[in-house]
């Protein structure tokens, strides 16, 4: 070979950017037209967190809450009429939260009260089996349950303004207190949230990920033992004033505007600071970095089902991003969601089926001057290909580049660089090396520097290392790179031979170094 395998022009992690050091002054926390704040920013100078007062909309563009004086449900029989839900909620959780143990019967019984429709449809065996399998000595479930009502019943003092839905083709931010997640998310565990239990094809919010927790009390496996760990550890945090989370979450839906979409045939920029590893992942080396989700287009994907892989499990171990799915309509293809300061709660092992619950997480992480812990994590979804081939239409793949260039493209200099990996590569089906390029390509255009974790794949590491330094030392630039992918396509499309990108750019340049 004409390149030395090992020879690289990578930067070492320590040389990329993370928050702390590119820190830029945010200026006060206030809303706009763009950017809903659901606490009280006046008091929040003062150093309080409350509740910012506001009215209650039942309106398309706003979550329909169960505490809105709009919510009925329709009484069947000879007392037909309508009646409002909250005080038929309230009272169920009331009674919960009185108690010092309730069991998961209780809590079905609760729930069924005011979800009648589900009656039959309605399983509680996977809350029931893990709660009879925990060893009684770590049980503290029993005495959970009322707590996590006593909070779910709090909503109306914690959230008094309306939360605008993060709707498809608007670029539009909401900042709300961890405690007001954590209230959200206890009615979403007790599946309080009207309009929210059907998914049929004209349903009112079939475009939004599913918010109640009923379908992650079902179907009892080992997966949900160990997903069920995860959130019960979290409530427990929550609950407790010792140690419920004091800061802010801020969630932002960005959309790439047509007049901000690269014309990648064209672009002049080389390739990005790149530093690749098969050691760590995203979420532990990769910290303080701007942290990709290899997201569903509905975010959080399965994590409220049985789906186990790398989104399901970061939603599991900082579960405030799953509130994201009460507000986020399903992103379009230029358009990311980028989440500022949750918190990680748990530890974990394994993956997929291995997964397991580890233990606590104690976060230590710096906070901003908006109280937002300094995590920021970018949500983008690959397509997700049935037919491995299909990826390699340029359409495709410049659907790729655009969507990775909305996440990655900051908002001003001092940004982060960015910690990724296989996106698109697992239960996407895509190919890690024609991913590893888009992102490169993308990352250049973003000036940001990427730090790849290929998760124990030692050969992409080594095959993408040789590939940029040859991009590098060939000074290709991303308009090039973007030329010999569809040179690429065109030869992927015309033949059957097994496709393989590295080689295919190496014998590139090989044989035009054999023409001069
Ligand atoms: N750090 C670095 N790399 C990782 C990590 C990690 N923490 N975890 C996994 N990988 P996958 P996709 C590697 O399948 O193909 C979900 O249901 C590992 O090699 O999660 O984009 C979503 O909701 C893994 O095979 O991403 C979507 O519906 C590879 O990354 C869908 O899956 C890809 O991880 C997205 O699937």
């Amino acid at each position: 070979a004409w390149i030395d395998d090992e020879a690289s022009s990578c930067c070492r992690l320590e040389d990329l950017w993370r928050l702390p050091q590119c820190h830029s002054k945010l200026g006060e926390l206030k809303f706009s037209r763009t950017h809903t704040v659901l606490i009280d920013v006046d008091l929040f100078k003062r150093g309080q967190l409350v509740a910012q007062a506001g009215r209650d909309m039942w309106h398309s563009n706003f979550v329909k809450m169960p505490s809105s004086q709009s919510s009925v449900f329709m009484k069947t029989g000879w007392n037909k009429g309508t009646e409002h839900r909250w005080p038929v909620i309230f009272k169920q959780l009331k009674n919960l939260s009185k108690k010092k143990s309730v069991s998961v019967d209780e809590v079905k019984e609760a729930i069924m009260k005011y979800n009648p429709k589900y009656k039959d449809q309605w399983s509680f065996d996977a809350l029931s089996s893990f709660v009879d399998r925990v060893p009684k000595s770590e049980n503290y479930f029993p005495a959970l349950f009322p707590k996590i009502a006593a909070l779910a019943m709090q909503l109306p003092e914690h959230v008094k303004k309306a939360i605008p839905l993060l709707q498809k083709g608007k670029s539009a931010a909401i900042t709300l207190s961890q405690v007001q997640i954590s209230c959200l998310l206890a009615n979403a565990f007790f599946c309080t949230f009207p309009h929210r239990n059907t998914s049929h094809s004209n349903a009112e919010y079939r475009n939004y990920p599913s918010i109640n927790f009923n379908s992650l009390f079902g179907i009892s496996s080992d997966r949900k033992t160990e997903k069920l760990r995860a959130i019960m550890h979290y409530f427990k945090v929550v609950t407790d004033e010792e140690t419920k989370p004091k800061g802010l979450v801020t969630f932002e839906r960005r959309c790439l505007k047509d007049t901000e979409t690269p014309n990648w045939r064209g672009c002049k920029e080389t390739m990005p600071k790149l530093h690749v590893t098969s050691v760590g992942t995203i979420e532990t080396e990769g910290t303080e970095m701007l942290q990709v989700d290899f997201a569903s287009s509905r975010l959080g994907g399965g994590v409220l089902g049985s789906g186990l892989v790398q989104e399901e499990i970061l939603f599991l171990i900082n579960p405030e991003l799953i509130v994201s799915r009460l507000f986020t309509e399903k992103l379009e293809d230029n358009e990311c969601l980028i989440i500022t300061g949750t918190q990680q709660f748990s530890c974990y092992s394994g993956f997929g089926d291995t997964f397991e619950w580890a233990c606590p997480h104690e976060d230590l992480l710096k906070r901003d001057e908006w109280a937002r812990l300094q995590r920021q994590i970018l949500a983008i979804d690959a397509l997700h290909f049935k037919h491995r081939r299909d990826q390699y239409s340029m359409i495709k793949v410049t659907r790729e580049l655009n969507k990775a260039y909305c996440g990655f493209k900051g908002k001003g200099p001092n940004e982060p660089d960015i910690a990724t990996g296989k996106w698109g590569c697992g239960a996407f089906n895509g190919d890690p090396q024609l991913k590893a390029v888009i992102q490169l390509m993308a990352a250049a255009m973003a000036k940001r520097g990427l730090a790849f974790f290929t998760f124990g794949d030692e050969a992409l590491r080594r095959g993408l290392q040789q590939t940029h330094h040859l991009l590098v030392t060939q000074e290709i630039t991303v308009g090039k790179l973007y030329g010999l992918l569809e040179d690429f396509s065109a030869d992927v499309q015309s033949s059957n031979s097994p496709v393989n990108l590295f080689d295919f750019i190496r014998n590139t340049f090989r044989s035009r170094r054999s023409l001069l």
